[in-house]
């Protein structure tokens, strides 16, 4: 099925994954500082995991798909420094160990990285459309935190979305398993943020 009908046939659990307490919090200015770091330092670990994923993805892909997922492995090492350079600036740690949700993602990761490249292209599309739509949710963020609402509001990142929607249906994509657990590694991933307070 198309990648779109995924989020639309399994619309409680997106909604767990995209209209988490944490983004209402952040949307609002109420979040815990030390939650909202908790989770900034975690998905820069993410995001390394996510690169290594990607760019296997890449070599593996079919020629239609090799661009966007392409500029998307550029722009993830982009993130990395934009991550640094937030730290940085809020006095965090970035080497601070894996906590066990993001661990858990990174080894469904590596898990895809085995699994078929449909399989792996909606994987990917649903690891961010969620964050497409659970940021949405947290517009327009209070001030403190609206440089990261913007960042994965912004008309280019939807533009992403849609291009990796489009490499996933060429490959008859829309694998409800695998989307499912991305979901579920996405709840898990806010509800480690919240709980660490
Ligand atoms: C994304 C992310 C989106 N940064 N963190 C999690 C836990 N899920 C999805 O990925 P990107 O590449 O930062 O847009």
């Amino acid at each position: 099925m198309p990648v779109d009908e995924l989020p639309v046939r399994h619309a409680d659990a997106f909604a767990d994954a995209t209209r988490h307490p944490f983004l209402t919090a952040v949307r609002d200015g109420t979040i815990a500082p030390s939650a909202f770091h908790t989770w900034l330092v975690q998905d820069a670990r993410f995001v390394a995991d996510l690169l290594r994923f990607q760019a296997r993805l890449l070599a593996r892909a079919p020629r239609a798909a090799q661009e966007v997922l392409a500029r998307g492995a550029l722009a993830l090492v982009q993130e990395l420094d934009w991550f640094e350079e937030r730290a940085a600036a809020r006095g965090l740690d970035l080497s601070a160990p894996a906590l066990p949700a993001t661990t858990a993602y990174a080894n469904l990761l590596e898990r895809l990285d085995g699994a078929d490249v449909p399989a792996a292209l909606t994987a990917l599309w649903t690891i961010e459309r969620t964050y497409l739509d659970a940021w949405s949710a947290a517009l327009p963020g209070a001030p403190a935190y609206r440089e990261f609402v913007e960042h994965w509001t912004a008309p280019g990142f939807g533009g992403y979305v849609a291009g990796l929607a489009a490499a996933a249906d060429a490959v008859g994509g829309g694998d409800e398993r695998v989307f499912l657990e991305v979901v579920a590694a996405e709840i898990a991933f806010w509800d480690m943020a919240v709980a660490t307070r």
